[in-house]
């Protein structure tokens, strides 16, 4: 039996719910900046959502919504500039902490290095971005706390592809069978699975409904001491928090199946 060895985590939504009121908020002030009325409300950016990657969701929000816009010549140029000045406000926005990480988030991680177990990014969103998260977040200098961060073009195909997490499993030179994903999204879980890893899923508002087939376990959030998780779907025995017990408990019953199927 393979021992639990690394935590990769998603970002957005996972770490911390940024994106209504962090990435959402930064595009319109980009859209602003650049003298756009594009205006994106929380329940388009929640239609929106379904397409991860700025530029790429940008580029999405012509096509759909916005036919009769009269196209740049250069459109690939003129969304990566708009992009740009997304990423800044976005990064200011955070440099403020002005969104915290979600319930058990810090907890899990300190408890995950502490015992060893190594930790991981794995995200669609621009490196600037996870920089700005762990640095304001959770701590100064946590950046080096990941031994991999893989992250926004890195590769060339985003979630649900699984060419992040395939990424980050060969920056950390193990196997999908030596960890666990934790993700947020139905993209993420699709991303992750497509990568053989094991996924734990803590919802957020804008993926309650998302279907979450073949996850190990799908809670509210990691929960606290103080603060207990609900489980959504799966078995978290008699834990009423998300920890390295659990996780390894987790990881075990995982290797058990794919063992039993192969
Ligand atoms: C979520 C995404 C990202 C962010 C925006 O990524 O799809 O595109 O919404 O970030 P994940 P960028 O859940 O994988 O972390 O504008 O930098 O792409
Ligand atoms: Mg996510």
């Amino acid at each position: 039996m393979k021992a639990l060895q690394a935590l990769i985590f998603d970002v957005d939504g996972t770490l911390a719910d940024t994106e209504r009121d962090g990435h959402r908020v930064s595009f319109n002030r980009a859209f602003a900046e650049a003298g756009l009325d594009w205006d994106w409300t929380v329940g388009l950016y929640g239609e929106l959502l379904a397409v991860t990657g700025g530029k790429e969701r940008i580029r999405h929000y012509l096509d759909r919504y916005r036919p009769d816009f009269p196209r740049p010549a250069d459109l690939d140029g003129f969304i990566a500039e708009l992009h740009r000045a997304k990423t800044r406000h976005y990064t200011r926005l955070l440099s403020g902490g002005g969104i915290p990480l979600r319930p058990g988030v810090a907890r899990l991680l300190k408890e995950a290095r502490a015992n060893g177990v190594r930790l991981a990014i794995a995200t669609t969103t621009t490196p600037a971005n996870v920089t700005a998260l762990l640095e304001h977040s959770l701590a100064p200098g946590s950046t080096a706390w990941f031994d991999v961060i893989a992250a926004g073009d890195i590769v060339p195909a985003k979630k649900p592809a699984p060419d992040i997490y395939h990424h980050a499993l060969e920056a950390l030179r193990l196997e999908a069978a030596d960890c666990l994903a934790f993700e947020d999204s139905h993209n993420g879980i699709l991303s992750s699975r497509g990568a053989r890893l094991g996924t734990v899923i803590a919802v957020n508002d804008y993926t309650r409904e998302h279907d979450f087939t073949g996850a190990l376990l799908v809670v509210d959030h990691l929960g606290e001491p103080d603060r207990p998780f609900q489980v959504l779907a799966g078995d978290a025995g008699q834990a009423r928090y998300f920890d390295l017990a659990l996780a390894r408990r987790l990881h075990r019953r995982a290797c058990v199946a794919v063992s039993q199927t192969s």
